[in-house]
């Protein structure tokens, strides 16, 4: 009797065994298959040239280090967004001093330059950093150094454009006292490809007027910017200062990982460290997320109005959405209508008064 019963029970495992292996092999050779899932999701409408850019990469089979490179480029080289590369606004001695980083998800490197001058593409010298083992988060002139070595472009980065905003801005704060804290949007990106490989990476002048030498969240790990292949990727964008107070875009991986949906997970974050920073210091900075999973589910979070997005996936058309923060904290999104990004596009492109 007791015989026959354990023949059962040895049975029964084979069988589950057996069926597990079979939908394995059916997941795998749907990955093999055309509809391998591939995905991008980015802070800020800004991205949107880049972000389709990349997804072409991606749809063809590219690789995720490949196509968020090329994305995040696009965005540096326009000369017309005031917060990313060529064209960013400058410090408070009339410098561009820029930041940026990349992190591969399946080996989890990671490489950086925080106030790099002079260079065309901060993210590509960040991705070359980030193949090596040591040195691989290097600043101000030590970036300039590794760049030039490396033959990176050189490039000055303080346009007309960007010289005369700073000139408005010193007279109105001899006026009006402003705070220097304004107009700052930094790209960040998730990307996945259809290898299943994710990565993350980001790019920004960081604070308008800010001092010299300041770095904020975008090159630092965990802050600005994280991705595991295992799980997925985030970013931020917002006050550096603050972001960097909760390792938003580490927390945000990590509650993936214990399970949460990316919109839980941004979510989730999102309000822990508003709710905190209001608690122990009064009051909180703009803090904005992204993330994407590595099924190419996504989410996004913002505690302030007018948070804007770019993404796409296998399964959606590259989309701009606009956040709208409801009172309980949660975060509902409307595409982006036509005069509204017309709209965004003659605003950015207007001429200094
Ligand atoms: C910084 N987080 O340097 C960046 C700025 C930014 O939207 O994201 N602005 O603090």
């Amino acid at each position: 009797m007791r015989a026959h019963r354990e023949k059962d029970v040895q049975k029964k495992i084979r069988i589950e065994g057996y069926m597990e292996n079979i939908e394995k092999t059916v997941k795998d050779e749907q990955r093999e298959g055309g509809d391998r899932m591939w995905g991008m999701i980015a802070t800020w409408r800004m991205a949107a040239e880049g972000v389709e850019k990349g997804a072409g990469m991606l749809k063809a089979g590219g690789d995720a280090g490949d196509a968020i490179e090329t994305a995040i480029r696009e965005v540096e080289d326009f000369p017309y967004y005031k917060s990313v590369g060529y064209g960013g606004l400058p410090n408070e001695e009339m410098e561009v001093e820029l930041d940026a980083a990349y992190m591969d998800g399946d080996t989890l490197d990671i490489g950086a330059v925080a106030a790099i001058k002079d260079y065309a593409n901060p993210v590509s010298v960040a991705r070359r950093l980030s193949r090596e083992n040591v040195n691989c988060v290097l600043v101000a002139e030590g970036a300039e150094k590794f760049a030039h070595k490396e033959g990176f472009e050189r490039k000055n980065m303080l346009t007309d454009r960007a010289k005369a905003f700073y000139r408005k801005r010193v007279q109105q704060d001899r006026a009006e006292e402003l705070k220097p804290y304004a107009g700052h949007d930094t790209v960040g990106m998730v990307c996945l490809d259809q290898a299943g490989k994710m990565t993350a990476a980001t790019s920004t002048s960081g604070l308008f007027m800010k001092k010299k030498g300041r770095v904020g969240d975008s090159p630092i790990a965990g802050s600005g910017f994280y991705a595991d292949s295992k799980v997925g990727g985030a970013s931020a964008t917002g006050l550096g200062e603050d972001l960097m107070k909760g390792c938003i875009s580490y927390e945000v991986v990590r509650l993936m990982k214990e399970g949460l949906h990316p919109q839980e997970a941004c979510e989730k974050a999102v309000e822990r460290l508003d709710a905190e920073l209001k608690a122990r210091r009064g009051a909180a900075g703009d803090l904005s997320l992204v993330a994407m999973d590595r099924e190419g589910r996504w989410g996004a979070a913002t505690n302030i109005q007018g948070f804007s997005l770019a993404v796409v996936t296998e399964a959606e058309e590259l989309t701009v959405y606009l956040a709208k923060r409801q009172e309980d904290g949660h975060c509902t999104f409307e595409k982006a209508s036509k005069e509204w990004m017309d709209d965004y596009m003659r605003t950015r492109m207007a001429p200094v008064e």
